[in-house]
C-alpha cells in the first residue's frame, strides 16, 4: 500500500483540488488530502471550515481521507508514513511554484514529489480566482463543490 499526501491551503476547496485527488486515488492506494495551517498566507476561511469542506468533497472518494496539517509537511509525511507528495499542475507557473518545493521536501528528507496534469477544463480554476470573484460579487457556484458557495460569501459578508 502506497499513502501519497496531497497537500495545500483548499482556501476554498474547488473542482480542481477534488480532480487531482481523484486522479491520485486511481495512482496510490491511500491519499491524504494534508489541509495546510499555512502560515505564509492570511486564509479568508478558517481551517476547520476548510477542513469540513473539503471533507464533504472529497468524502464520496473511497481511499481518501482528509486531515488538517501544521509544521514542516515532510514531517507530516514522516508521521502519516507517506512516500509520494502530490502536486496538480494548471500549466507552467504551477510547475515554477511547485518545483523549488518539491526540491526542498526531497531535500530535507528523500521524499518524491508526483506531478498530476489536471483537467484541462478546470486549467483557470484557483481558489485565489474563486475568492476574487466572490469578493467582487460574481457567481462561484460552478467551480466549487457543495457547501462552499455559503461558506465563503459568510467568511465575506460576516
Ligand atoms: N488543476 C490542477 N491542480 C490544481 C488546481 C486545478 N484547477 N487547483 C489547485 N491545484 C493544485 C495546486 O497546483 C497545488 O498543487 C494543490 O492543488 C493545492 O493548491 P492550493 O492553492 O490549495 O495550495 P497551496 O499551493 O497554497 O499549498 C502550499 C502548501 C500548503 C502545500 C505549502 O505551503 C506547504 O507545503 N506548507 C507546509 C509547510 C512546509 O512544509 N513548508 C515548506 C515547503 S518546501
Amino acid at each position: 500500500m502506497t499513502t501519497a499526501v496531497f497537500p495545500g491551503t483548499f482556501d476554498p476547496v474547488t473542482w480542481g483540488h477534488v480532480d487531482i485527488a481523484t486522479r491520485a486515488r486511481a495512482v496510490f492506494s491511500h491519499v491524504i488530502v494534508a489541509v495546510a495551517h499555512n502560515s505564509t498566507k492570511t486564509p479568508l476561511l478558517d481551517l476547520e471550515t476548510r477542513v469540513a469542506l473539503a471533507r464533504r468533497a472529497v468524502g464520496p472518494i473511497d481511499g481518501v481521507e482528509v486531515v488538517p496539517v501544521d509544521g514542516l509537511l515532510v514531517d507530516f509525511c514522516k508521521q502519516a508514513g507517506a512516500t509520494v507528495i502530490v502536486k496538480g499542475l494548471r500549466g507552467g507557473t504551477d510547475y515554477d511554484y511547485e518545483r523549488p518545493m518539491a526540491l526542498m521536501n526531497r531535500s530535507l528528507t528523500g521524499i518524491e514529489t508526483v506531478f498530476i496534469t489536471g483537467d484541462n477544463a478546470l486549467s483557470h480554476v484557483a481558489s485565489s480566482l474563486v475568492r476574487d470573484v466572490a469578493r467582487h460579487g460574481g457567481p462561484i457556484g460552478r467551480y466549487v463543490p457543495d457547501g462552499v458557495v455559503e461558506a465563503v460569501d459568510e467568511a465575506l459578508r460576516p
